[in-house]
């Protein structure tokens, strides 16, 4: 039985992906070329270097290191002034019912997700209470597919890997979260996300 649950963020609890898209999009509009919204499906559950190198791939564009640490910067900027403006009627439906049925009945609930700017989300949001624990892109330095921010999250939960639950919505994060030993549910489509051990289309399934 589960004991923990463990959350991603974008995807999962809320749609950031769009943020995160108009400020990728904005960043390429200005280095001369276009990002699609097809595009943007690579850096979904990226790192943001990670996603940066995508990008710059796409734009076929050459940039050393202190160059890309200005353009991500740069969007980090943009996406922060946007996602300034999240409230709780952002949250995916079934994810807050969700996360307070699970509070009911003890299991315990970390979230695991790249964002560096994860904690601010959740504030945003209202729901930063619901989490036992945040383990998120500051606290971790591989990116998902490695494991380390699901062991990390279970670590904090004080439980073993084998007794949490990941919810996940990329194919990166529920291969994570097989790695770390988790179960993993994940949220989206099948044909995608067929490593995970079952898939629903969202956490209303589950209320
Ligand atoms: C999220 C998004 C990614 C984003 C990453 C880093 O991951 O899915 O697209 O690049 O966080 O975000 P930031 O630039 O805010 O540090 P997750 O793990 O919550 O799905
Ligand atoms: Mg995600």
């Amino acid at each position: 039985t589960m004991k923990g649950a463990i959350f991603d963020l974008d995807g999962v609890i809320v749609d950031t992906a769009k943020y995160h898209y108009l400020a990728w999009q904005a960043l390429a509009k200005r280095l001369g070329f276009d990002f699609t919204e097809e595009d943007n499906e690579r850096l979904k559950g990226v790192s943001r270097m990670e996603s940066l190198r995508i990008l710059l791939e796409i734009g076929g564009i050459e940039a050393g290191e202190v160059e890309r640490l200005e353009m991500a910067e740069m969007k980090n900027r943009e996406y922060v002034s946007s996602i300034s403006k999240l409230d709780p009627s952002e949250i995916l439906p079934g994810a807050r019912e969700y996360l307070e049925l699970l509070r009911g009945r003890g299991v315990k609930i970390a979230l695991g997700s790249a964002s560096q700017n994860a904690a601010f989300i959740l504030s945003r949001l209202g729901i930063a209470r619901l989490f036992d624990a945040v383990i998120d892109g500051t606290k971790v330095s591989q990116a998902k597919p490695d494991p380390e921010v699901f062991l990390a999250a279970s670590e904090a939960l004080g439980l073993r890997p084998s007794e949490c639950v990941v919810f996940e919505d990329a194919a990166a994060g529920v291969q994570a979260g097989k790695a770390a030993g988790c179960k993993v549910v994940g949220i989206g489509s099948p044909d995608i996300l067929h490593q995970a051990d079952r898939v629903i289309a969202g956490l209303y399934e589950l209320i």
